[in-house]
């Protein structure tokens, strides 16, 4: 890890000539007038900081020996994000807190270009956010403060620890593939933990206080920490099962049970799968196959937009007062996406029932369905919602697979069989409609993300007595369902702080 190694541009002298700071610093000249850099001597030690100090100098930038109120950039050396604030707590008399607090890593890469590189994530111990509501508590107990919730923590876009959380969620998607839901489970959650937190891991003190994570989880956190990777992880990603269950999976169509059939027939490759004349594939699956390529790229937000925008039209002009939103992760802020989710309702009672058939009726006419499957609903509202936190909601849906026409959707005639010369792309698009009594919980679930979602339901049961799925919320002390129209109404029932899309990207 960055964080932990001594920096290799910058040999360490073992008598540095002890300089004074301001002398120095008028003997050359400043290139760099916009930034001012103040070096952290703690675990740097004073020779040290005076070398890189004059460096710094030599090379043009300007540097405080003081902490004073015109530094932008603090840097340090062997600590992690919450020792620096502990220090700078220490240090209370600046009420300026606008700074980068940065690691040792971006100042030697500096120095070596011979002018401020650009900032990137792993060089910042701290993400600059609200610094002085930060500033205001000491770093141990914020970390005692991480509640166990998803729903309880802010967990924006950026993930400032993605180093942990992704080997978190390959050896949980692993477990996922091997039928091991408890283990999953804590691996998911464990993830979460780390996604929410504002500073990097960067030493295991950095885990006091955290919740969720056991030894098993600290085991590979200590293991990244000190090599950079986790041995166990590599294996995973290696292994042919996973590798199997992986490619199998991002066939659309195609769950767990099938993978599972499939990889214990011996089959490896999608080829050997596709061109088996033995095999029956449902429609689903042979839609997957033929527009493998397409579905398994990355959407684009722009191309959500503009799919959403082009369907919205369409429903408003059956039925003007209706209420289309795009969720799922593009509603939480995310720039890519694996499909479209669109969720559809409108107020006046039973209107919205017609929408869904008549906007596909509409869509096939302009050849803009490659695929479709309609799930009628099967939605009882005295049905009590479900204790399964997976479990999948019961309006009706639709499941296409959208032709995307490049210039423009709908801009030109297309035809279909269209393969060659392809001025298209086939995109993943679900559409969800809902009764208007529904639509808030309806919408809260599907804005995901998955992991806030089971969250959001395990604090319900857990801490509250209630039952929550997408269909609603009953109380079970009072024995009645409670109303909502609103995301915010749903963040009040259960007696939480309303969190933003952007900020449930657990
Ligand atoms: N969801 C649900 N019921 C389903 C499927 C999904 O309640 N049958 C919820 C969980 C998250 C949300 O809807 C969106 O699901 P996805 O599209 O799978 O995830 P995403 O967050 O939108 O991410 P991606 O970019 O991969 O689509
Ligand atoms: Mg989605």
């Amino acid at each position: 890890m960055d964080l932990l190694r001594r920096p290799t541009v910058l040999p360490l002298r073992k008598k540095p000539k002890m300089m004074d700071a301001s002398f120095s610093f008028c003997n050359y000249e400043i290139k760099f007038k916009e930034i001012v850099l103040f070096l952290l001597e703690r675990k740097m030690g004073a020779s040290r900081r005076n070398f890189l100090m004059n460096l710094a100098r030599k090379r043009g930038f300007q540097i405080e020996s003081e902490l004073r109120d015109s530094v932008t950039h603090i840097v340090a050396e062997n600590n992690s994000g919450p020792e620096v604030l502990e220090w700078l707590q220490s240090k209370q008399q600046s009420k300026k807190m606008e700074f980068e607090i940065l690691d040792i890593s971006w100042f030697t890469e500096c120095m070596g270009a011979g002018f401020p590189v650009e900032i990137q994530s792993r060089h910042q111990l701290m993400v600059q956010q609200d610094c002085s509501a930060s500033f205001n508590t000491s770093p141990s107990s914020s970390c005692v403060q991480v509640s166990q919730y998803a729903c309880q923590r802010r967990t924006p876009l950026q993930d400032i620890n993605q180093i942990f959380t992704d080997a978190f969620e390959i050896l949980a998607e692993n477990c996922e593939f091997l039928g091991n839901k408890e283990l999953c489970k804590s691996f998911l959650r464990a993830s979460a933990v780390l996604k929410s937190l504002r500073f990097p891991i960067a030493t295991m003190k950095d885990l006091d206080g955290l919740p969720l994570l056991g030894n098993e989880m600290k085991t590979i956190i200590e293991e990244i920490l000190e090599d950079g990777k986790c041995a166990r992880v590599l294996d995973v990603i290696n292994g042919e099962r996973y590798k199997s269950f992986k490619l199998f999976t991002s066939i659309f169509g195609v769950g767990l049970k099938t993978s599972e059939k499939w990889f214990r027939m011996g089959f490896r490759t999608l080829e050997e799968i596709k061109n088996n004349p033995e095999f029956k594939f449902t429609k689903m699956q042979k839609y997957g196959f033929l527009h493998y390529e397409d579905i398994t790229s990355y959407i684009s937000k722009s191309e959500a937009l503009e799919i959403y925008d082009f369907v919205r039209d369409i429903i408003l002009k059956l039925v003007p007062d209706a209420v289309v939103t795009l969720t799922g992760g593009f509603r939480r802020g995310k720039e890519r996406g694996h499909d479209v989710d669109i969720i559809i309702t409108c107020p006046r009672k039973e209107k919205e029932k017609s929408i869904l058939h008549n906007t596909i009726t509409i869509l096939k006419n302009q050849g803009l369905i490659l695929f479709y499957d309609i799930n009628e609903s099967t939605f009882v509202e005295t049905k009590l919602p479900s204790k399964k936190v997976d479990a999948l909601d019961h309006f009706q849906k639709c499941f296409i697979i959208f032709k995307l026409v490049k210039e423009g959707v709908g801009a030109t005639n297309i035809k279909d069989n269209e393969m060659e010369s392809k001025n298209w792309k086939a995109v993943r698009v679900d559409f969800v409609i809902t009764p208007y009594k529904q639509y808030a919980y309806a919408l809260l679930g599907w804005t995901g993300s998955r992991q806030f979602e089971r969250d959001l339901r395990r604090y319900a049961t857990n801490e509250k007595k209630m039952m929550l799925d997408n269909h609603g919320l009953f109380d079970k002390t009072k024995n009645v369902f409670l109303d909502a129209y609103t995301e915010e109404d749903i963040f009040e029932h259960l007696g939480l702080e309303y969190l933003e899309p952007w900020d449930r990207n657990a």
